[in-house]
């Protein structure tokens, strides 16, 4: 005998109108007692919703992204009553919370009954599908093959980019744990896992252990606790952020002249002025007007948070390995006290000093290597930020100041003598002379950078834009004090 049963939001506390974000279960599928139905999440948690009831799902009355508040019905199952068994071979225990009721013939008809379309006879447990199991020891998957998880636990697998299928759950039941999402990136990270199942059955091979003794001696040196940690984040970006790398270059001979003119007021402060402080007030004046660079993709891949603070990331080395503290409301300060700020904050990352307030918080992240060297590099966005900027050293190049290549006479036009040729270049040195051009190469300082940008949030002319608009404001200092 057979019932059919609306399974409900029970009591959830003060939430209201709260969007469904995964649906756990599918008609047709056998559940048992507390298998979990729905996920839900508000502002401030996430939980899952199970069953008060064996049986088979027949209709589901959610879909993902609707809003439910207690007492929306989620799905309708067909519990099978006596022949049930839940994980202990028990009967199912009375429903407290969200107790099913009765769905009336009306209602029934609505849903689409589809017991015609069974073969006659045929019982819910014979249906083809999950079937209940009454030793239920070993781990047990949702409906879609994945191992149990509480919502906290997917959470955190996606955050950290970890597959939750490929989780051996060590709780009960095979419940997943964080600690064992954690095992599952130590392994990831030291080479052990055989490879986490991607699209298309891809994966990522495993690295081969070598035994580098073999060939000559070896000496062994620990991984910094810095880079225990930084690494396992570099990674997780470098697989999630589908990444572009746009390199610029600007005309930073304004701005290092300018910069030289501070010098004397800096020392007297007590200060010492980097080219870094002026690209940090670029930076915040072009996030200004490029809000979607200082966003982070929500983790559901749907929308964006756009902050409207201007927190930077600095990349700050060390000799235990590279930190990214925060220089907060760099829009709101002026270079002295930003170049007291960073001096401050880089000399507290080397002394290991900083807490965590000091490293998180920041919408964009500037990587300086222009005091070592280099003339370009590729940095990884520092995610969940869509964008990084990477700044190279300041070179002497020479830079054409004057008209086009085009309107010059060629060198054969020269020689021939072609007087038509001849009067345009005389014109074209008027035209130079004119503008205030001198028709020459003039040595000139420029500043290489790259911007790296996740690919899923920002366009490659998007990009170039800001590029652009950087170079502008590098080669002007007037108005990166305004
Ligand atoms: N071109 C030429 N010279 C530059 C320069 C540039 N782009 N940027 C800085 N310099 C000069 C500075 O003016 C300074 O010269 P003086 O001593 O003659 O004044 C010298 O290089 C050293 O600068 P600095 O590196 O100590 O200071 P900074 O303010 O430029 O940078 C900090 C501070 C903390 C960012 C830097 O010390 C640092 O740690 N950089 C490494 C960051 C890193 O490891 N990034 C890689 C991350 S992987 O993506």
């Amino acid at each position: 005998m057979s019932q059919k049963l609306e399974i409900v939001v029970p009591d959830i506390g003060d939430f209201d109108e709260v969007e469904v974000v995964e649906i756990l279960v599918a008609q047709g599928d056998v559940i048992e007692f507390d298998d979990p139905l729905v996920s839900i999440e508000s502002d401030k948690a996430t939980m899952e919703i199970p069953s008060t009831s064996a049986g088979i799902v027949v209709e589901l009355r959610v879909a993902e992204g609707d809003r439910v508040s207690e007492g929306s019905v989620l799905v309708v199952i067909e519990a099978a009553g006596e022949n049930l068994v839940v994980e202990d071979g028990s009967k199912p225990p009375p429903a407290q919370v969200g107790e099913p009721v009765e769905v009336s013939d009306q209602s029934a008809d609505a849903g689409g009954d589809d017991s015609g379309s069974r073969p006659s006879g045929e019982t819910p447990q014979e249906r083809p599908g999950r079937v209940l199991s009454p030793a239920a020891a070993n781990p047990v998957p949702d409906r879609s093959g994945l191992p149990h998880a509480s919502p906290l636990v997917r959470r955190y697998a996606r955050e950290l980019g970890v597959p939750i299928s490929d989780s051996k759950g060590s709780g009960s039941h095979g419940r997943v744990l964080i600690e064992d999402l954690k095992q599952q990136v130590r392994a990831q990270f030291s080479g052990e896992a055989k490879g986490a199942s991607g699209a298309l059955g891809m994966t990522i091979p495993p690295m081969p252990k070598v035994d580098h003794a073999a060939f000559g001696p070896v000496r062994e040196e620990k991984l910094s606790r810095i880079q225990k940690v930084s690494g396992p984040a570099l990674h997780r970006s470098w697989l999630n952020v589908p990444r572009v790398t746009q390199y610029d270059e600007a005309d930073v001979t304004e701005m290092e002249a300018f910069r030289r003119d501070c010098r004397e007021a800096a020392i007297e402060r007590g200060l010492k002025l980097s080219p870094l402080l002026f690209v940090m007030k670029a930076v915040a004046i072009a996030l200004g007007e490029f809000p979607t660079f200082r966003s982070s993709l929500a983790a559901e891949g749907d929308r964006l948070w756009i902050k409207e603070y201007f927190h930077l990331g600095i990349a700050v080395d060390t000799d235990q390995g590279l930190v990214v503290p925060v220089i907060r409301d760099v829009d709101r300060k002026g270079i002295f006290e930003l170049a007291e700020e960073l001096n401050a904050t880089a000399e507290r990352a080397r002394t290991r000093k900083l807490g965590p307030d000091d490293l998180r918080g920041a919408c964009f992240t500037i990587s300086s290597l222009g005091g070592i060297g280099g003339t370009a590099f590729s940095p990884i966005v520092n995610a969940p930020e869509v964008a990084i900027l990477g700044l190279s050293k300041t070179r002497v190049a020479p830079v054409w100041d004057g008209p086009s290549p085009l309107d010059l006479p060629s060198p054969e036009a020269e020689v021939s003598g072609v007087s038509s040729t001849r009067n345009a270049a005389e014109s074209s040195k008027e035209t130079a002379a004119d503008s205030g051009r001198t028709g020459q190469f003039r040595p000139r300082l420029i500043l290489p950078f790259s911007l790296s940008y996740d690919h899923r949030v920002i366009d490659g002319a998007e990009a170039v834009r800001f590029t652009t608009r950087l170079s502008s404001l590098f080669s002007d200092p007037a108005r990166l004090l305004l």
